[in-house]
């Protein structure tokens, strides 16, 4: 069986075979090493004053979807008349809509970024990004693992509300959920998805074409996501068929990561004259690892003396090749945007899913000195990557250690879009962080608390307090992370008080958890090799 098998490209991935490397490449004038630790600087500190109020705020009413559509139509209108609120007005106010491109790395962990100190993975356009815009030091997944943590950010609700909270693939998002797409659809804004998707299978009430997306292509099942040969992909809910290939994990005529790419820009051509919110939630480097044999990235990793294997003793190589080659993709997204005209009123965000998952035993470090990792909810489960960048807008080489998660990115790409998100979210818009208060017109919120539960865990943050169960049979544990950043020393028996605030806000924020259902299980994936 041949090792690597070469892959027939489409006429985008010739070029880019071809070496035509982005303009967009290289600069690395971040580089300010290991800077992750609290504490450096610290945003609007408040201390917690009324536990009840808060959990009054997030137990309030849930509102139905059409009631939620119907308001947000008045919201929208109430921009151009007086009384609508100060701050959507003031950010919108003479400015064009931003678009909005949200691209979203499968397992790409916090310390695997080349300006963040890796020794071997190379990140140069996400470098650049980083010196052009802000990087966050305490943004945190919404769920340690894929599907949650994706339900939570198309939701703005955190995981004690939102509907997908299992990671096998099976749960679906709800009818009347609404996301973030639906939001800025009312917006105006095309919507496109492009990746994995993860919150309902083809055939059930959460599929992206009825939540607010005019195209998704990608992969709807969670386990579908797994190869990158499948032998079809999903577009809007159609079957594409993918000829030569079989589903197999690491050899087909057919990269699925070309072909989502490319679909990526089409949709960012095709919508350079009006807002876009472009949702690019793309597989790599998430295992298993399969890559064409002339994929120029791989080309450049494939002779490394790295013994590092999970399944396959070349993985982590291949591991390398797929970092390097959606930091070119990036790149090729920032070329675009400049060719097109539109990289001054686009904002970019680039981030993980959730923590990183330690494939090979420690070799990139990808955690660095957080403890755990993908699947828990210590700090390796939840810290991720975080930059955004906005030319003009967001100060460049800012490194902001403001705590946020995946709950507020809803209500902050719906005060950019100028519209107004549902009431049942968790999140909070962080526009004043990116854009400094004097432009929002307001001093940045923050969480009380932030909260998550998975698989019997559970775990709250409170400021630098973290209190983590492990699991539903063993006691709270107590962190200090601003003193204590790698989980270590427990305090729970030195700070009761502390930690039974926090206790009773996980009470509190758990609610019962009620799934979407089929509409049509006869589309139900069954395995990808079967299909
Ligand atoms: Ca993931």
């Amino acid at each position: 069986m041949p090792l690597l098998t070469t892959s027939v490209r489409s006429e985008g991935a010739q070029q880019r075979a071809g070496g035509r490397e982005v303009s967009w490449g290289g600069g690395n004038t971040l580089a300010k090493g290991l800077d992750c630790v609290p504490g450096a600087r610290r945003y609007n500190e408040t201390p917690i004053k009324n536990i009840q109020e808060n959990v009054a705020i997030l137990e309030g009413d849930r509102m139905k979807r059409r009631d939620f559509l119907k308001a947000a139509s008045v919201g929208a209108a109430a921009l151009a008349v007086p009384g609508c609120s100060y701050v959507q007005r003031r950010v919108v106010k003479g400015k064009k809509k931003p678009n909005i491109v949200y691209i979203m790395l499968d397992e790409l962990a916090y310390f695997e970024l080349s300006c963040m100190g890796n020794k071997y993975l190379k990140t140069p356009n996400i470098d650049r990004m980083a010196a052009e815009g802000m990087r966050f030091t305490q943004a945190l997944a919404g769920a340690p693992v894929c599907a949650p943590t994706r339900s939570v950010l198309m939701t703005g609700q955190h995981m004690g509300h939102t509907t997908v909270r299992t990671n096998p693939g099976g749960v679906p998002l709800r009818a009347e959920d609404v996301t973030v797409a639906e939001v800025l659809k009312e917006a105006g804004y095309a919507t496109g998805g492009f990746g994995k998707w993860g919150c309902g299978d083809r055939g059930t009430t959460g599929v992206p074409e009825r939540h607010g997306f005019d195209i998704f292509f990608g992969y709807y099942h969670q386990v579908h996501a797994h190869s990158y040969f499948p032998n079809y992909l999903v577009r809007s809910g159609e079957k594409v068929p993918l000829e030569g290939n079989t589903g197999d994990f690491y050899e087909g005529k057919q990269f699925a990561q070309y072909l989502i790419f490319d679909e990526s820009i089409k949709f960012i051509r095709e919508n350079k004259d009006r807002p876009f919110f472009c949702y690019c939630a793309w597989t790599p480097p998430h295992g298993r690892w399969g890559i064409p044999e002339d994929e120029p990235a791989w080309l450049e990793f494939k002779d490394k003396p790295w013994p590092a294997g999970q399944r396959r003793p070349e993985d982590a190589k291949v591991y390398a090749a797929m970092v390097k080659m959606i930091d070119r993709q990036i790149g090729q997204i920032f070329a675009l945007l400049k060719e097109l005209e539109i990289d001054d009123n686009t904002l970019v965000f680039v981030c993980g899913d959730n923590g990183g998952a330690r494939y090979f035993d420690h070799f990139f470090d990808s955690n660095g000195h957080f403890r755990g990792r993908k699947g828990n909810l210590y700090e390796g489960g939840l810290r991720i990557p975080m930059i955004v960048r906005w030319p003009g807008r967001i100060k460049p080489g800012v490194v902001s250690d403001y705590l946020w998660y995946f709950p507020d990115v809803m209500p902050t790409l719906a005060e950019l879009a100028g519209a107004k998100p549902p009431d049942n979210i968790d999140g909070i818009s962080i526009v004043p962080t990116l854009l400094g208060e004097s432009a929002a017109g307001r001093k940045q919120k923050k969480h009380k608390f932030l909260y998550w539960e998975y698989k019997g865990q559970t775990a709250v943050r409170m400021g630098d307090w973290k209190a983590i169960q492990p699991d539903k049979n063993k006691a709270f544990e107590l962190y200090d992370l601003s003193k204590d950043i790698s989980e270590e020393n427990n305090i729970a028996t030195e700070h009761p008080e502390i930690l039974e605030k926090m206790k009773a806000y996980a009470k509190q924020a758990h609610t019962e958890n009620i799934p979407g259902g089929w509409v049509d299980e006869e589309k139900a994936f069954k395995g990808h090799e079967f299909h």
